[in-house]
């Protein structure tokens, strides 16, 4: 395998509307990332990627972008964006903005154009239909936050465009070659800048099954998951290939594809030594549990369902290229909350969990907070709620027959909310987060998880991580930890996971996942004990006992 700049490093994201915010306004800021640098070099990262700060409406907080060359006031300026880059570069550290092209905002200057004159050259750069009322639609898709991929053109009654996302997100016409230039031509002017790359968003919605048609319907609303179609669509890695050619390749560029759905034949095609990204994220966990009727109705992973779904994305990306790998991220719930059973939130099993992703094959990728152990938060009433996505499936849950209670209750538990809450540095006011009132409540729980109260302390969470990724680093290790081969071990027994990492070294990785003492056969000698996330251990004849959650990195001898 061809060796890569970006290999060996732990990437980490950052939603900066609640990360930091320097001057009080309740808003988290690109100064406020800047005065975290030493922060991040501290912690070890040394990729940054940032969700969208550029100029948007931010119905979808960012994900709407009304103008690609410009930074959102609430964000800062282009100067604070240029000053980030260039003093991260210093410290070594890359940054990594979010491109988001299969849509731009509906107050985006071509949209507005093509509102204007629908016939005129702005009108291809949108799917825009002819449509009279009573007329059907062209097809009966359902956006992914709700309702119908269709709406009116704005200041017309005959016009109708498409939206995979919200109505305030049209989709641009990837078919019209203008529209591609101009992508990549706002590509290459961020890359010239000196970031380091993107993460590229929604990417597999790009390329349309056309014409336009209807899919059976799955839901009592008549319409069908427009997942159905990405199934049927053909041609994406065109596009992706040509994106890479006219932008990354050149730059050398780190990209990271939001890529969902994938079929595994498509691997060397994305992420494969002449891939059109250099790696995309592991989301197989993500969809454990997913109900087609909508959250209400989704269960929770168990620990054996999510062991089978990382070894089988660790054996499709073998010998092909590096998946990203992540417990969390501003779409999904906290891994801790998430992964392990109700109510437990112990260190111990925040860190077993962590180490046992962060140790695998691949980019790790933490998300802001995650290395101090943040967890879901809570919702006092569906007014607590900002996210657009959890509104929709509360209202989905609420037209299911569920009382508002029950829907609440229900769908708390996946809301993209419980990512967004401010980073939570300290024990004062607002966790630290801003002087003023912060844009989303702070989880109450700042008081006990703050990275205030860890820092320094040998036996927190955030301290765990920074050995985690010290061992990433280590001249002696790298090789392993980086480019080893994942094998599972003893994959039938119920609540471990464990697995060697094979290179030059080889390293055995195991963690309890339950609440009670369990012993584990060592498949040879101990060499050495390279992290473990409890004070002891104890192994005799040939085994190992694992205390509940207990995690380790052994070296065979
Ligand atoms: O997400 C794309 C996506 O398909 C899902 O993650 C989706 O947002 C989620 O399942 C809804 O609950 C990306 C971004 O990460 C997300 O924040 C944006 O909202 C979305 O694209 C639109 O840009």
């Amino acid at each position: 395998m061809q060796r890569k700049w970006w290999h060996g490093k732990t990437a980490y994201q950052i939603y900066p509307k609640s990360f930091c915010d320097s001057d009080g306004d309740g808003i988290g800021d690109i100064r406020g990332v800047i005065g975290k640098l030493p922060y991040l070099r501290e912690l070890g990262v040394e990729i940054v990627w940032l969700s969208p700060v550029y100029r948007s409406p931010l119905a979808d907080q960012g994900y709407d972008i009304s103008d690609y060359y410009s930074i959102d006031p609430r964000f800062g300026t282009m100067e604070d964006m240029d000053e980030l880059i260039a003093r991260a570069g210093e410290m070594g550290i890359s940054i990594v903005m979010d491109l988001v092209i299969n849509h731009c905002s509906d107050e985006h200057e071509w949209f507005r154009k093509a509102c204007a004159d629908p016939d005129g050259p702005y009108g291809e750069y949108f799917y825009i239909r002819e449509w009279h009322e009573g007329e059907k639609l062209p097809c009966n898709w359902r956006s992914y936050f709700g309702g119908s991929v269709w709406d009116l053109l704005p200041g017309h009654t005959d016009r109708i465009y498409f939206h995979a996302f919200h109505k305030k997100q049209p989709d641009l016409n990837w078919e019209n070659p203008e529209v591609r230039a101009e992508l990549y031509k706002m590509i290459n002017w961020w890359l010239d800048k000196g970031l380091g790359g993107f993460r590229i968003d929604a990417i597999i919605n790009i390329k349309k099954f056309l014409p336009f048609r209807d899919f059976p319907a799955d839901r009592e609303d008549g319409l069908c998951s427009i997942r159905r179609m990405l199934e049927k669509a053909q041609g994406v890695y065109l596009f992706l290939d040509e994106m890479a050619r006219e932008t990354f390749r050149p730059h050398d560029a780190f990209s990271v594809g939001e890529v969902f759905d994938e079929k595994e034949e498509d691997l060397p095609f994305i992420i494969g030594e002449n891939g059109c990204f250099s790696t995309m994220f592991d989301f197989s966990e993500k969809h454990i549990g997913a109900d087609p009727r909508g959250w209400y109705a989704s269960a929770l992973p168990t620990p054996e369902e999510y062991k089978a779904a990382v070894f089988a994305a660790q054996r499709r990306c073998a010998g092909v290229g590096f998946f990203s790998n992540i417990i969390e991220n501003h779409d999904e719930p906290r891994g801790v909350s998430h992964y392990l059973p109700a109510g437990e939130r112990s260190d111990a099993a925040k860190k077993m969990l962590g180490g046992l992703n962060f140790m695998l094959r691949g980019l790790p990728f933490l998300y802001q907070g995650q290395e101090i152990g943040m967890e879901n938060t809570v919702f006092d009433s569906i007014g607590d709620v900002d996210d657009i996505s959890t509104l929709d499936e509360y209202r989905v849950a609420l037209d299911a027959g569920l009382t508002e209670e029950q829907a609440l209750a229900a769908v708390a538990p996946f809301s993209r909310d419980n990512a967004r809450t401010p980073f939570q540095w300290s024990a004062e006011a607002n966790a630290g987060f801003t002087a003023g009132t912060p844009w989303m409540k702070v989880n109450p729980n700042y008081p006990r998880v703050n990275l205030a109260d860890q820092r320094g302390r040998p036996d927190s969470v955030y301290e765990f991580y920074r050995s985690l990724i010290a061992l990433r680093k280590s001249p002696d290790y790298a090789e392993t930890v980086v480019y080893g081969e994942t094998e599972p071990y003893l994959p039938e027994e119920k609540d471990l996971m464990a697995y060697f990492r094979r290179g030059d070294r080889t390293l055995l990785v195991a963690g309890n996942f339950r609440a009670e003492e369990r012993t584990m056969p060592l498949p040879g000698e101990i060499g050495a004990l390279l992290i473990n996330n409890l004070p002891e251990l104890s192994a005799a004849d040939g085994a190992v006992r694992l205390a509940p959650w207990q995690f380790l990195v052994l070296e065979l001898a």
